[in-house]
């Protein structure tokens, strides 16, 4: 049995390309099935619920005996046990590249494309086959596009984006720019006991011989956001820094309103590590971009630093 999943606790953008994805391959004849690690992003019930959207995905965990699609992702040290490298068979993602690639080595067909969104991606190939997606699988790539690019707003976002944005928007009339924002504002509403969950900062990479985390909370005003929240953040990373054991920790804040980001960071060794690697500066725990920089390209600009992390 085929199964396209994504990491876990995905994101819209996870979501909608197995979801869509699944119905693709469905359409064209191969029966297959998507799987959800845990609970995905809150952004994925929001937008299900305004457009009354049921996922359905398979609820029996997979095993060994099952092949597997990596959607929206492709380094293993973030996948489910479960998957081992022989039983990757598909990869379709628009992060930076990592070392295990090489290793899937039953892996027939490997999309990595730099756009804004890995929705991008699923939604070329129904247009490319001349496939109508359905209503449900529409909806979830057009708002997958659009929160994964920041409302095309990130640095990666790019023609194609737009492009493929545009025509999922012709063939659904319930595709709406005003529900943008509104989305937008949703998401950025929750108890502050949810603080950890909504700054992702659970699995830590292994580069260079580090653990390097780097979490990421997409909200919106985040400069008002950070006035009253900060003792509650670091409280936050000091709890995750001596959990996960890392070497270096810092937070990627995403204003998705205003569309520019900024690093928050209370540890000196990784304020120097984003100084070197980023070629920022910080003022106390900030370190401004001016721009909307996303956590991928700065995962990806760890990775292929040259030299030892050691600061
Ligand atoms: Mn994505």
């Amino acid at each position: 049995m085929k199964i396209l999943t994504s990491y876990i606790e995905p994101d819209l953008d996870g979501v909608s390309s197995m979801y869509a994805y699944s119905e693709l391959l469905n359409k064209l004849g191969e029966k297959v099935y998507y799987f959800i690690w845990k609970m995905p992003r809150i952004e994925v019930r929001i937008v299900c619920d305004m457009f009354d959207i049921k996922l359905d995905p398979i609820k029996n965990i997979p095993n060994e005996k099952n092949t597997f699609v990596l959607l929206d992702f492709n380094g293993f040290d973030q996948a489910h046990e479960s998957i081992t490298k022989e039983s990757v068979v598909e990869v379709v993602d628009h992060h930076g590249l990592t070392k295990s690639i090489h290793e899937y080595t039953n892996a027939s067909r490997i999309q990595i494309d730099r756009v804004g969104a890995s929705a991008t991606i699923i939604a070329e190939r129904f247009k490319l086959l001349g496939i109508t997606p359905s209503r449900e699988a529409a909806i979830l790539l057009y708002y997958g596009i659009v929160s994964n690019s920041c409302n095309f707003k990130a640095n990666i976002t790019n023609s194609r984006d737009i492009e493929i944005a545009d025509w999922l928007k012709s063939i659904c009339s319930d595709i709406s720019e005003e529900k943008i924002k509104e989305i937008f504002i949703k998401k950025s509403i929750f108890d502050d006991k949810d603080l950890r969950q909504e700054m992702e900062c659970e699995r830590p990479m292994i580069t260079h011989d580090k653990r390097v985390l780097v979490g990421q909370l997409e909200i919106c005003n985040v400069l008002d956001y950070l006035k009253e929240k900060e003792d509650k953040i670091i409280k936050v990373l000091n709890e995750v820094n001596i959990e996960k054991e890392t070497d270096y920790l810092f937070l990627n804040m995403v204003d998705i309103l205003n569309g520019f980001s900024l690093i928050y960071c209370n540890l000196e060794p990784t304020k120097r590590l984003v100084e070197k690697v980023f070629n920022l500066k910080f003022k106390g725990n900030i370190a401004k971009w001016d721009c909307l920089v996303q956590r991928k390209e700065m995962t990806k600009a760890i990775r292929d630093y040259e030299g030892d992390l050691d600061f």
